[in-house]
Order: structure tokens, then C-alpha cells, then sequence
């Protein structure tokens, strides 16, 4: 499959980075950014509405069941939570599984909370490298989704990564992922979509080169 790591050693193959990913470690977790550690390394944004499926895609890329809290119950994540990922111990980045939003049982006060914690965490965290938006495709981009692209187009523009990302794609028949994922590709404005499942594995080895290609930027050849 990926030709071009073997012969550029300095590319990675899926085996590698799914072995970075593996070294996830919890980190701290904190109710919004003002308490998060400042940190120097790339840090990586899991956003989506609440059941996108964010803990549980930071839990399959990890290899790790129970790294990051998922659950059945929408607004399981309500703290931003921080893991750190590198071998020998030495971090080289770190993941973030952010609070959900959109939930509608949630209390709107609490829902205004959360806005502000993710809009204030996507605006000013200063190590912030890539977001991925993680959009059940069977609801498609909501209108909480769009006030999120909103929020990060002036970063994206400056070089901020950025992935749309279509979980539990095996809810859909195959041409529904492809319509869904044609739609997503419109709508990433600058960045990828990409099609997901936890359930059947699939994406992971892409989305595991995605993430490690952002955290480790080769110089301009
Ligand atoms: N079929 C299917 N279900 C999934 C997949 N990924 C997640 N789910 C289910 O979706 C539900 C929500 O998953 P979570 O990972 O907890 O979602 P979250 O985005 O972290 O939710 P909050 O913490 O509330 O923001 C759980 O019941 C998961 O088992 C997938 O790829 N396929
Ligand atoms: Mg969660």
C-alpha cells in the first residue's frame, strides 16, 4: 500500500504510527482551557457533537479500550481531556477529546458552557495543531458544526490541519458512504473528509498516517 515509505525512511508506515498512537497515555483533564498545562508539543482536537464517536475513535486509534470515556449516553465527555502520545517515554504530542456539544437534553446554560469552552480552546490554545471534526454523516454538518468551522477558519487559513471525519460509516450502504463523503468534501473547506468506522475498522490506518504526518512536519524538501 504505501509504496513511498520504502523508500523515504522518513515516512511512516501504517504499522508505525499506529505504534505511536499506541504509546497514548492520560495526560490531566480539565473543565476548560485556562486550567489545561500550557504544553510546547503538537497537540490534536477531537471536536464533534456529542455520540459523534470522539472517545471512541481516540480509543481505536490507541488500541486502548478504555483510554477515552465512551458511552451510549450522549455528553459522556464534559472536560477536555489530554493524553499524551511518544516512544521512550518522550512526549512528542498530545490528543485532545473535547466536550461534546448539540446535545439537546443537556440544560442550555450548560450548553452555552461548553460553546464557550470549545470555541475558547479552539481559538487560543497556542499549541493547537489539527482538529479533527468528527460528523455522524447520517446527520451530516449540523448547524453547531458550521459555528465550529466558522471559529477556526482564520486558524485553518494560517496553516492550521484540519479533517472532516464521517464516523460509524457502517450505518451506511457503500453509495451512501460515497455520497456522504462527496458532500463532506464540499463542505471541509481546505481540509480532507474521510470516511470512518470504529465497528469495522475502518480508516484507521489513514487517519493514523494523518495524524502522525501532522505531528511530525517534514522540512520543505
Ligand atoms: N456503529 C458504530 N457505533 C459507533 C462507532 N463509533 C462510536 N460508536 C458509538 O457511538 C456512541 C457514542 O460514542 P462516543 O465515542 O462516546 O461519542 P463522543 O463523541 O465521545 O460523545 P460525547 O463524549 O458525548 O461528546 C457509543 O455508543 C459508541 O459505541 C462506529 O464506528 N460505529
Ligand atoms: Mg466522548
Amino acid at each position: 500500500m504505501n509504496t513511498a515509505a520504502a523508500t523515504d525512511p522518513s515516512l511512516p508506515t501504517p504499522a508505525t504510527a499506529l505504534g505511536w498512537l499506541h504509546t497514548a497515555r492520560f495526560l490531566t483533564t480539565a473543565p476548560e482551557l485556562k486550567f489545561l498545562p500550557p504544553l510546547e508539543v503538537p497537540e490534536i482536537a477531537f471536536v464533534g457533537r456529542s455520540n459523534a464517536g470522539k472517545s471512541t475513535c481516540i480509543n481505536t486509534l490507541t488500541q486502548q479500550r478504555q483510554l477515552a470515556y465512551a458511552s451510549r449516553k450522549p455528553g459522556r465527555t464534559q472536560h477536555i481531556n489530554l493524553f499524551t502520545l511518544g516512544k521512550q517515554g518522550v512526549t512528542d504530542a498530545v490528543l485532545a477529546d473535547l466536550p461534546g456539544y448539540g446535545y439537546a437534553a443537556v440544560p442550555l446554560a450548560d450548553k452555552r458552557r461548553w460553546q464557550q469552552v470549545m470555541a475558547n480552546y479552539l481559538v487560543s490554545r497556542a499549541n493547537l495543531t489539527g482538529v479533527v471534526l468528527l460528523i455522524d454523516p447520517r446527520l451530516g454538518v449540523t448547524e453547531l458544526d458550521e459555528v465550529l468551522l466558522e471559529v477556526i477558519r482564520p486558524r485553518v487559513e494560517e496553516g492550521l490541519k484540519f479533517m472532516l471525519l464521517l464516523t460509524k460509516a457502517d450505518k451506511l450502504t457503500r453509495s451512501e458512504q460515497a455520497r456522504a463523503l462527496s458532500i463532506a468534501r464540499l463542505q471541509a473547506g481546505g481540509g480532507e473528509a474521510r470516511l470512518f468506522s470504529a465497528l469495522k475498522r475502518q480508516g484507521i490506518d489513514e487517519l493514523a498516517l494523518s495524524l502522525w504526518s501532522w505531528a511530525h512536519p517534514q522540512p520543505a524538501a
